[in-house]
C-alpha cells in the first residue's frame, strides 16, 4: 500500500519558498520511522555502502584510501536500501514537490551527508546547480531532513534568502584543491553573504532549497553525529540555447570519478 502523505503547504509557505528559495517546516516523518532511518543510516556508512562504485566518498577531502573522511557522503542511498522510499518522509517530499511546483516532479533522487560528531567539517557556502550539465535549464529542490535534532553547533542548514534569483555564481573545488569532489563558491569574487539565516531544526523537521540558493552547513563541533537525508526531485529539465561554462566541474581530478570508471 502506498504512503498518504501528511503535508500540506499553505499559501504562505507556498510564495515564501518562491520568494526566498527556501522554506523550513517543522515535522515530515515520525519517531518511530526516525529511529529506522537513524539505524539503516549508521549502517550505510559502516559498511561503506557504495564506495567501489564511487557513489561514498569524502565530500570535503582528497578521499584517498584509509584516511578518515572529514564529510562522508553516499549519493543515492536508497540504492542501497530501498526501504527508504517506503517512508512517510518520501511521501511527504514528493506532495512537497507537486505543492510548491503545482505539478508532479518528473524524476526524484537522494543523498547523504553525515558530519561526524566533534569534527565533521563545514559544507562551504555553493549552489546545488554549479555540479550539474551547464547545457541544461532546471527545476529543482532538495529537501533536507535531519535525523536527530540540529543546530549551528552540529551543522544545520543556512540559506541566504533571495539568492535562488541569480545566476550561478563561481565556483572551485573546496580549497582549491583538485582532488575534492564538494565545491564551494570562488572566494576571490567575494560574494556578500551577510544576509544569511541558520536553520536549526527537530529531527524529521526539514528545510527545502532552491537549486541555486546560496547555502551552506557549519562543520559539527557537537558530541553527536549530524546525519542528513536529502530528497532531490525536479521537472524535466531542458536544453539552454547556450550552454554556460561550469569550467570548475574540468579542474576536478577524483578518486571517486576514478572507482566509477572502473566499477
Ligand atoms: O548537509 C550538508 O552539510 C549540506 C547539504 C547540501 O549542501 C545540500 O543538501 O545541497
Amino acid at each position: 500500500m502506498p504512503i498518504e502523505p501528511t503535508i500540506r503547504l499553505t499559501d504562505e509557505q507556498i510564495h515564501f519558498y518562491h520568494e526566498n528559495g527556501y522554506l523550513v517546516l517543522d515535522q515530515i516523518s515520525t519517531p518511530d520511522e526516525l529511529e529506522n532511518l537513524r539505524q539503516i543510516y549508521d549502517r550505510l556508512f559502516s559498511e561503506r555502502a557504495g564506495r567501489e562504485k564511487g557513489d561514498q566518498f569524502d565530500l570535503a577531502g582528497a578521499d584517498e584510501e584509509g584516511e578518515t573522511a572529514k564529510l562522508p557522503q553516499i549519493l543515492g542511498p536508497s540504492q542501497y536500501a530501498p526501504e527508504m522510499l517506503e517512508t512517510l518522509a518520501w511521501a511527504n517530499g514528493g506532495a512537497i514537490m507537486a505543492q510548491l511546483w503545482g505539478q508532479e516532479g518528473a524524476g526524484r533522487g537522494d543523498h547523504a551527508i553525515l558530519k561526524p560528531a566533534r569534527y565533521g567539517s563545514p559544507t562551504p557556502w555553493h549552489q546545488d546547480e554549479a555540479y550539474w550539465d551547464p547545457a541544461l535549464d532546471y527545476t529543482s529542490l532538495s529537501i533536507w531532513m535531519p535525523l536527530q535534532d540540529v543546530d549551528a553547533a552540529s551543522g544545520c542548514m543556512h540559506f541566504v534568502p533571495g539568492s535562488h534569483k541569480s545566476e550561478i555564481h563561481p565556483h572551485r573545488p573546496i580549497g582549491n584543491d583538485p582532488r575534492v569532489h564538494g565545491l564551494e563558491l570562488d572566494p576571490a569574487f567575494n560574494l556578500d553573504l551577510s544576509g544569511a539565516v541558520g536553520a536549526p531544526l527537530r529531527a524529521g523537521g526539514c528545510t527545502i532549497h532552491h537549486q541555486r540558493t546560496l547555502h551552506y552547513a557549519p562543520g559539527n563541533v557537537s558530541d553527536i553525529p549530524r546525519r542528513a537525508w536529502i530528497m532531490m526531485g525536479g521537472l524535466p529539465a531542458t536544453p539552454r540555447e547556450k550552454p554556460a561554462d561550469y569550467y570548475w566541474q574540468k579542474q576536478r581530478h577524483t578518486a571517486r570519478e576514478e572507482r566509477a570508471k572502473k566499477s
